[in-house]
């Protein structure tokens, strides 16, 4: 059983239990407590969520290969398209660009936002970062122009990747977006599944692993 370990709220944890939704794949889910318990770094020694485990000894720490290795062990499924369609190609760059150029940023400048001194708020990285993740963002509107989705008509992986990092970025850090994203997250958050997933994470009260 595919089994999803995540902060109360942790927005990437909520990436791989949206995705799980979308296909119908049952999983369980354990709330980790802030900071990680010794027995949550025992099983993950970064200590950081989301963290997966899946049958066979399975165990990954990175949200996109989740999200990629559900796709490969439990698809076929519309969220990865197959070898032959051309949107593979741009699926795959924007699930990753979803945490590699969005994610990342965000937690950088999340760092800074609530751990930095005074002075070092608005220092040259951090700047750096902010304008980083702001043509990230525009970037992606242009990407996703009229269109419903970032890679055709349908949901796919790099909408749940991107979604999920733009949420991060607009909620931590209380940042308006660009209105062709602000419409894009409106949208999607409106998704039954995704409705489920967040009802999931609600649901999960106890920390485990304490
Ligand atoms: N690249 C990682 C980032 C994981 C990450 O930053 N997780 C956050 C919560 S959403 C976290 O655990 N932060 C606390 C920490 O790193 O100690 C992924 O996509 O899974």
């Amino acid at each position: 059983m595919i089994k999803v370990y995540n902060f109360a709220r942790g927005a990437r944890g909520l990436r791989v239990m949206w995705q799980c939704e979308e296909m119908g794949l049952p999983y369980e889910v354990e709330m980790v407590s802030y900071p990680p318990s010794e027995g949550y770094r025992a099983l993950h020694p970064l200590g950081n969520v989301p963290f997966l485990e899946d049958e066979g000894g399975v165990a990954i720490h990175e949200s996109v290969a989740m999200m990629l290795y559900l796709a490969q062990k439990y698809g076929p499924t519309p969220l990865l398209p197959d070898r032959d369609d051309p949107a593979l190609a741009r699926v795959l760059q924007m699930t990753v660009f979803g945490e590699a150029a969005i994610g990342a940023g965000v937690n950088a400048l999340l760092t800074a936002h609530f751990g930095a001194p005074e002075a070092d708020k608005r220092s040259w990285s951090v700047v750096t970062h902010e304008a980083s993740v702001e043509r990230a963002l525009r970037f992606t509107a242009g990407l996703l122009g009229d269109g419903p989705f970032l890679a055709g008509e349908r949901l796919t992986l790099a909408d749940i990747s991107v979604s999920t990092a733009i949420g991060i970025y607009r909620g931590a850090l209380g940042k308006a977006l660009p209105d062709a994203l602000a419409a894009y997250q409106e949208r999607l958050a409106a998704r039954p599944a995704l409705e489920r997933a967040r009802a999931r994470c609600r649901g999960q009260e106890s920390p485990a692993r304490a």
